[in-house]
């Protein structure tokens, strides 16, 4: 399955296009639009938020609610475009005083403005914000709705919530059963703690007063992966670098770790590695996961945990030190309606990208072409799996 997006965030709206997604795939519009409305929540969100209602409509691939195997293409309409029609103008305009005076020329440290205008040249860095903005994240949430459909028809599930915002860190990981998970879900910031996730609204507000902003963590577990995903036969064969290439691709994203990922160097091997146990009727399995599920590039049949640090947003009220990309004057950076945090939202992302990755190697192993042939294989392979 491979994707392309497409948008800018004050344009008409985004766009994704999904090939080689398999036929016969019954397609809940609502279950996407929910995983649209759970990006779009948390606490510490900008006003742009409560302005849209992001919806998918399907353009192409689905046929009386079934996929056809043909490529998947939707867009999501920005409501926000109203407002912006004029300054995201598609047709040539003369510019005028008005235009002069609304360019951006002042990068903020830590957004693609400043790299973005050394490479593509614009007078205005309005034309590098506009894509780079972490919006375009809400069509990946998208396609990965659409992985999260067929996974949970192999019995895989994907979670996520929030571990850390600022200085404040969740002492403990979270053990995911149905409790745990309603309390993630109902946390404004994704916590499966809830004195802890007070303490991160509480962050929060400290920040936004402060004219600041904050980064933090956020985990992302699938359950349910069998064994014999990826392969270390070459380098971008091995699932963890795949899935780790997919984690830094989200916006502020800075480190990834599968596992117990930097804890890893400082124990033993005998301390460290997951033993190897076997019962009959369910065939090999770990009591520890300090792998993460992945082991030599493969999955090992535990679950894939995945940890990635977002840094703080780049825009902020205070402003940093920059220089004006015309007048090379010293000036403050820029100033954009943004959001204060929004590691809740990402780890809604980090759902989606872990899933497409997954669905991924599914298809390299059960087949690309056709739902119910993709689940026999994977049956079959399950039921080995289980004897073996
Ligand atoms: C976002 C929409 C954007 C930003 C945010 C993500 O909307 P606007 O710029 O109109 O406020 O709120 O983007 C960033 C924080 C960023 O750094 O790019 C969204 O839909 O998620």
């Amino acid at each position: 399955m491979r994707y392309l997006t497409a948008g800018e965030s004050h344009g008409k709206g985004l766009a994704g296009i999904i090939d080689d997604y398999p036929s016969g795939v019954s397609i809940g519009i609502d279950f996407l639009n929910e995983e649209l409305a759970r990006r779009q929540k948390g606490f510490g969100r900008g006003k742009r938020m409560s302005i849209e209602k992001d919806a998918i409509e399907i353009i192409s691939g689905v046929r009386k609610g079934k996929s056809i195997g043909s490529p998947i293409s939707f867009i999501i309409q920005n409501k926000d475009w109203c407002s912006w029609k004029e300054i995201m103008d598609i047709n040539p305009t003369r510019s005028n005083d008005k235009d002069l005076k609304n360019r951006l020329l002042n990068p903020r440290p830590g957004h693609a403005d400043l790299p973005g205008f050394l490479k593509y040249r614009p007078d205005d860095i309005r034309d590098i914000i506009e894509r780079s903005s972490a919006r375009e994240t809400a069509a990946r949430v998208c396609i990965g709705g659409f992985a999260k459909i067929i996974l949970k028809l192999m019995g895989i599930n994907v979670f996520s919530y929030v571990s850390q915002i600022g200085k404040i860190i969740l002492n403990k990981d979270a053990v995911l059963n149905d409790i745990i998970l309603t309390e993630i879900e109902r946390s404004e910031v994704r916590c499966p703690d809830k004195n802890t996730g007070k303490k991160m609204r509480e962050e929060i507000i400290k920040a936004k007063k402060q004219g600041d902003s904050l980064g933090g963590k956020f985990k992302v577990i699938a359950t349910g992966v069998p064994a014999g995903l990826g392969s270390y036969s070459q380098w971008d064969r091995r699932i963890d670098g795949r899935i780790a290439c997919a984690f830094m691709s989200i916006p502020s994203v800075k480190a990834v770790e599968i596992g117990d990922g930097s804890n890893v160097s400082g124990k033993t091997g005998t301390k460290f590695h997951d033993e190897i146990h076997y019962k009959s009727g369910t065939g090999f399995y770990r009591k520890t996961n300090r792998a993460g599920g992945v082991e030599g590039g493969i999955t090992n049949g535990e679950s894939i945990v995945i940890g990635a640090w977002m840094k703080p947003i780049p825009t902020t009220a205070i402003g940093l030190h920059t220089v004006n990309i015309r007048t090379k004057k010293s000036d403050k950076s820029l100033k954009e309606r943004s959001d204060i945090c929004a590691v809740p939202s990402a780890s809604i992302v980090g759902e989606a990208v872990l899933s497409i990755e997954i669905l991924n190697f599914i298809q390299e192993k059960f087949g690309r072409d056709n739902m119910e042939e993709i689940l026999e294989n994977f049956n079959c392979y399950k039921k080995y799996l289980e004897k073996v």
